[in-house]
């Protein structure tokens, strides 16, 4: 018989062993996915820009890949060349019309006695910013357009036939690659672009005996340049024509073992096993209000130029990788994969397009938004605007520019829920560029108080509403931009930030907004005039604006509670929160685009302003307002499933805010369909090119981003006080994970599902906050300690 002792130990071994076997389980079980290779692939080199090239980017820098065969293009940008402002017409002041104010009261007349056309006439003259002259798309002179910069063409000595080539771009690593044998000679090329040493890196290499031949030359599509060579070095410098920016780029080329020589201005490589070139560009602009220019570039590109001679390729693609997934790695995704994975993507989207179920598809697109955003969007660079920093254009579409009515908030949504919230700091230093500009324009046309930027928005503080009063007008930019500054506080929790850069801006605003709202005969503060985006006619009180407005008041009294300062303004904040025209439901079960009940239950628009309230704003949702969520679904039934990309995009997150997630996936389906079209389509629209860049058309990057974010919508919300995990899983998600999505209050989660149940979720708090969680009807409160993780099972109770 044993002794109590033995049986003690006994139990306490077998204790062990199946706590051993649990922890065996639970490591299993809580293993990170192994991502698939985040690769676009194809076996043919590019010859579209926009459909098939691949876009590479530093934040500073973007270029375009095409693979050439025998000549390799790589088409390049530097974020700051830009034509119009100051520099083309020294009347140039950001669009601003000196007394225009004067006819304010004049056109609020109007509108109360209900004559809108006249009152729409008059706005139209007098309300509207002043440019040179008015052309055609993107030349439009005084405002100016995001300019090409150059290409940087390399001709390859190519023996034999052409075999096994294949393009790629992985997004993992933030690397593109080309590989192809010519007759027997492997060749190889790698292309990256280094944010700490502001450089783009390209190396071509080949195993051919004794190597091969490369001929390289700079060009540029500016015609007052002039080009030097040195012994291994090519310059361009220039002038833009039309405003006089100073510019300059630097190759710099180096080989260990070919002979290096110059043939009038390209740099010929002979005998070459391995050629790197290393990629500088800069101009002579700053961000100074009013004149935008004194950036000491030659000095800048001379310096650079002599650290990078030290730098081997090895070197800065090793501190490259490192810093890109610094960033990118935070977030996995896998929604599981099926044969089309295997597939060259253009082919895969092909089939995508036919109906083939593709989830890892999906995922890549999801990743290729952060890939995008990173590229384009680092500390200290200007903001991507509306291609990122890709253009090959000197009038590109709508001037590549900051248009400021939906599509660069919607570039910069994922920015914070897909943990990148470093690169959500070009935006909101931008916006600080845009004060003071916009405090002229606010007073020039409103006579008031308070910061503005209306629809379009260049890098030389154009802040005045556009010359045409339909597009144009829109003095509720700076506001809905605000909510950016406020986000990225609920996300870090900065309070220094939230003093210092948040507030400041967020007051600004609002003031304009104290001063710009009027009475209504009916007893509201309402917006007049008002213009619904791009959807009038002219009115007062439109919803978009109302909703915008409500949300800068709520979240700068949170402000000021957290700041615990200002109670004099958080009181005239209040009361005017309390008196603005609420959402209100129409005559069809609509929610009202209009204070006036007149919404079109055909019409099939692409904005869908009037639902700012249920995103990107909360002051509509499921549970607190259920009849107006329930408005919300009507309008957005009505405007149907088609429409451009970034409103395909927007569509994605309503319905993932409605919890409706096989909407939200039918959308992603569409938007993922694939197109060739590049010109203007403004109603059906919508689709994504072979290099997976979406298609308005043509190329915007917001349908990207709205797309990404969208996808963290379904997975993850965390709007008002609560995080919602899965609370948007498409059927088409049977099973699958996520690690690193952030919720505000500065939470990481990670999650795992099968056969659409939640598995497991992990949280870890950064800064020891407590939250609410929720899923499939539980709700819990969570306590954290600081940096402290908790695993949870589906009853959202504790695993371990
Ligand atoms: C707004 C939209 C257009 C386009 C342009 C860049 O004006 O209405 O669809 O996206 O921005």
């Amino acid at each position: 018989m044993k002794s109590p002792i033995n049986i003690g130990i006994f139990s306490m071994k077998l204790i062990g062993i199946l706590l051993l076997v649990l922890a065996t389980a639970c490591t299993t079980q809580l293993e990170n996915p192994k991502p698939d290779e985040l690769k676009l692939w194809y076996t043919k080199e590019a010859k579209s820009w926009m459909r098939e090239a691949l876009p590479i980017g530093n934040g500073y820098m973007g270029a375009m890949v095409f693979g050439g065969i025998d000549k390799e293009q790589i088409q390049f940008n530097e974020e700051s060349l830009w034509s119009g402002g100051p520099g083309e017409w020294e009347a140039y002041n950001g669009g601003n019309r000196a007394g225009a104010h004067e006819y304010l009261p004049l056109v609020r007349e109007l509108l109360s006695a209900g004559k809108y056309e006249e009152a729409h006439q008059l706005a139209g003259k007098e309300l509207t910013g002043v440019i040179k002259n008015n052309t055609e798309h993107g030349l439009w002179e005084g405002y100016g357009a995001y300019q090409a910069f150059g290409d940087l063409y390399v001709e390859v000595e190519n023996v034999g036939a052409i075999t096994e080539y294949k393009r790629e771009l992985n997004i993992s690593k933030a690397l593109a690659e080309v590989r192809y044998k010519s007759g027997d000679t492997n060749h190889k090329r790698s292309y990256f672009a280094n944010y700490p040493n502001r450089v783009m890196v390209f190396k071509f290499e080949n195993d051919a005996n004794g190597g091969l031949d490369y001929d390289i030359e700079l060009q540029t599509p500016h015609t007052n340049v002039q080009y030097h060579q040195h012994a291994d070095e090519l310059i361009l410098e220039g002038k833009l024509q039309n405003n006089g920016m100073a510019f300059g780029a630097r190759v710099l080329v180096t080989s260990n073992d070919g002979q290096i020589s110059i043939t009038e201005n390209k740099i010929n490589v002979e005998s070459a096993k391995s050629v790197t070139l290393k990629l500088i560009a800069e101009t002579d602009y700053t961000t100074d209000y009013p004149h935008y220019k004194g950036n000491d570039f030659e000095s800048h590109l001379a310096q650079r130029a002599t650290i990078l001679k030290t730098k081997s390729f090895d070197n800065l693609l090793a501190e490259h990788i490192a810093d890109y997934q610094t960033l990118f790695n935070r977030v996995s995704l896998e929604l599981g994969s099926t044969e089309a994975n295997t597939l060259p993507t253009d082919e895969r989207l092909l089939k995508y397009g036919k109906g083939f179920a593709d989830p890892s598809l999906e995922s890549l697109y999801f990743q290729y938004g952060r890939y995008l955003l990173i590229s384009s969007s680092r500390p200290g660079t200007l903001p991507a605007n509306l291609q990122g920093k890709w253009n090959d254009k000197m009038a590109p579409p709508w001037a590549s520019d900051y248009h400021m009515n939906i599509n660069e908030q919607m570039i910069y949504w994922p920015a914070e829920s897909t943990n990148l919230s470093e690169c959500h700091k070009p935006l909101l230093d931008y916006m600080e560029t845009l004060v003071e500009p916009g405090k002229r324009s606010a007073r020039d046309f409103f006579n008031a108080d308070g910061w503005i930027v209306n629809t379009m928005n260049n890098t030389f503080g154009f802040t005045a509403p556009g010359w045409d009063f339909p597009w144009g007008f829109f003095p509720g930019g700076a506001a809905w931009l605000s909510q950016h500054a406020w986000e990225h506080y609920g996300y870090t929790q900065d309070e220094v930030y939230l003093e210092e850069q948040a507030f400041p801006l967020m007051k600004e605003a609002a003031q304009f907004w104290l001063d710009y709202l009027v009475e209504s005969e009916d007893g509201f503060l309402v917006s007049a005039p008002s213009y619904s985006p791009e959807h009038g006619g002219i009115s007062s009180g439109a919803s978009m604006d109302m909703q915008i407005v409500w949300d800068l008041f709520t979240n700068c009294i949170a402000a000021c509670e957290l700041l615990e300062e200002e109670s004099e303004f958080k009181k005239q904040l209040e009361s005017a929160k309390n008196k603005l025209l609420p959402p209100q439901i129409g005559s069809w079960g609509q929610l009202q685009e209009w204070k006036e009940d007149r919404d079109d239950p055909k019409n099939k628009h692409r904005h869908i302003s009037h639902l700012f309230a249920l995103h990107p704003g909360n002051q509509i949702n499921l549970e607190d307002t259920p009849d107006l969520a329930q408005a919300a679904k009507v309008s957005l039934n009505a405007r149907g499933d088609e429409g451009t990309g970034w409103s395909l995009g927007w569509k994605i997150n309503f319905w993932a805010r409605l919890q409706d997630g096989n909407r939200s996936h039918k959308m992603i389906s569409r938007l993922l369909r694939t197109t060739t079209d590049e010109g203007f389509d403004m109603i059906q629209g919508g689709g994504t090119y072979n290099n997976l860049l979406c298609a308005h058309p043509p190329f915007q990057l917001d349908g990207n981003m709205g797309a990404t974010a969208g996808i963290a919508e379904m997975l993850l919300q965390s709007q008002g006080g609560r995080i919602r995990l899965l609370p948007a899983l498409p059927d088409a998600w049977k099973s699958g994970s996520v690690t690193g999505l952030k919720a505000r209050g500065n939470f990481e989660i990670d999650m795992k599902w099968h056969k659409g149940r939640l598995q497991w979720s992990r949280i870890k708090s950064i800064l020891g906050n407590n939250c609410t969680l929720e899923y499939n009807g539980i709700k819990r409160n969570i306590t954290l300690g600081e940096n402290q993780t908790l695993v949870l099972g589906p009853d959202l109770l504790p695993l371990d």
